[in-house]
């Protein structure tokens, strides 16, 4: 499914009854358009209403239906995008109403994802959130084609149209078992590679941000991972993990995710939430926040929501307020763990690294460690990091006490004696 220049027309719904989050406004139908371009549409033109509450049968009311009517008929527009999430039935509703094709805002994030997903991990995750999308709207959309030809069907006849969508649920079923067998199978892969990395103790931090806020920039602006960063909304998808060397005594691995946007649609929350995971084993978090869009304030608190849904609330974090260069004047917050950067040109990299090599390093303590003879390589690398206080060759090892950040005393862990 793409929607290649697809002309569609933007339909948004402010209701009273709705959370704040998720009103419709001119700053969410422009990330809404942001993501019909991404997708390969362009808009022409849009609606907005202002009701106390949605339409159950079209979500928005009998009068605005046919203002947008009128609206894709005078634009040409194939397609309308609801910025809000619809019922099956009120997507069904709004094709018949309409008489064009119905996309709302989950249906047109789940077509992104599906047209970026580069692994194989990435791909099962999106088909996945697919079925899971499909399956309730299975039954809406035999309903319509029923109706539409009419029938009400005699007595005895009624089976072959129950049995096919039955056929078609379990063939849905099957499927989804299929996908997500298949998905445990390549998460074990990766299990293994965590237990190997954690063997090695050597610390992760994770990017974490709203989608284009530039996360990959900065990936690539410290690692040199050249991980493409486009302009466009969630470029990225796939997890993408570098050696990062912070000072010359710490190292740590550096890994780079898919963006977050605000009403996230809930199967992909859940079907990416592995991918996710990540965040919940990095020992820092980076907050990227792209401080030159007006709505940075909306875009952030969106990001710490869904960290913390994903249980990584509690870990270390460094705010970085990215492409001061597009926004020098704003006053910003300031504080130990904010720094501003200009990912792009590489301003404020070095500050981000000492801000990065603090959090790490911090906590510096003196240890002993014992080091069997088959591993006194280490000593040369305890003094090249400058931590090294005594040294003593003993029968059974060397005996070293040395003073290390918490990076290290995590990475030479297994010889600590103290
Ligand atoms: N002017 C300017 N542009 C930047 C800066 N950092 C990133 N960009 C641009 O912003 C766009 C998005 O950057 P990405 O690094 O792809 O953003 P991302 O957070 O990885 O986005 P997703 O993968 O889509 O979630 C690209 O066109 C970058 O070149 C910056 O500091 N200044
Ligand atoms: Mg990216």
């Amino acid at each position: 499914m793409t929607e290649k220049e697809q002309k569609a027309v933007l339909v948004g719904l402010s209701a009273d009854s709705a959370p704040e989050r998720e009103r419709s406004t001119d700053e969410t139908l422009g990330e809404l358009e942001a993501l019909l371009e991404t997708a390969g549409g362009i808009s022409v033109g849009r609606a907005v209403q202002n009701r106390s509450s949605p339409d159950p049968r079209t979500y928005i009311g009998e009068g605005k239906v046919r203002e947008v009517r009128a609206l894709a008929e005078s634009e040409g527009a194939e397609l309308a995008v609801f910025d809000n999430d619809l019922s099956p039935s009120q997507t069904k509703n709004l094709e018949t109403d309409l008489g064009i094709r119905v996309l709302d805002r989950s249906a047109l994030i789940l077509d992104i994802f599906a047209s970026r997903a580069q692994t194989l991990e990435g791909r099962l995750q999106v088909e996945l959130a697919q079925y899971k999308y499909l399956l309730p709207r299975l039954t809406r959309m035999w309903t319509h084609l029923e109706r539409q030809a009419g029938t009400s069907a005699p007595i005895g006849t009624r089976g072959p149209g129950e049995t096919q969508l039955e056929t078609d649920r379990r063939h849905i079923r099957r499927k989804l078992q299929k996908l997500e067998e298949e998905l445990r199978e390549v998460r074990q892969n990766r299990a293994t590679e965590r237990r190997l990395r954690e063997k090695n103790k050597i610390p992760v931090i994770a990017l974490v941000g709203y989608t284009n806020a530039g996360k990959s920039t900065i990936m690539n602006l410290l690692t040199g991972a050249g991980i493409p960063a486009r302009d466009r909304l969630f470029d990225t998808l796939d997890t993408t993990t570098r050696k990062l060397r912070v000072t010359d005594r710490t190292e740590a691995l550096l890994s780079d995710t898919v963006g977050f946007i605000r009403k996230l649609p809930h199967h992909l929350v859940d079907a990416f939430r592995a991918t996710l995971e990540s965040l919940t084993f990095a020992d820092l978090l980076l907050h990227v926040i792209d401080c030159s869009n007006p709505e940075w304030r909306t875009q952030s608190a969106v990001t710490d929501e869904l960290i913390s849904e994903l249980g990584a609330a509690g870990k270390p974090r460094i705010e970085i307020f990215n492409k001061r260069d597009l926004n020098p004047s704003d006053v910003l917050p300031r504080g130990d763990r904010i720094v501003e950067l200009s990912a792009a040109n590489g301003e404020g990299a070095d500050r981000l690294l000492s801000a990065i090599a603090a959090v790490l390093e911090s906590s510096v303590k003196t240890v002993s460690l014992l080091l069997p003879y088959d591993s006194v390589r280490i000593v040369d690398e305890l003094y090249s990091l400058r931590s090294v206080k005594s040294v003593r060759y003993e029968d059974d090892g060397v005996y070293v006490d040395a003073e290390l950040g918490s990076a290290a005393q995590l990475k030479y862990g297994k010889y600590t004696i103290i």
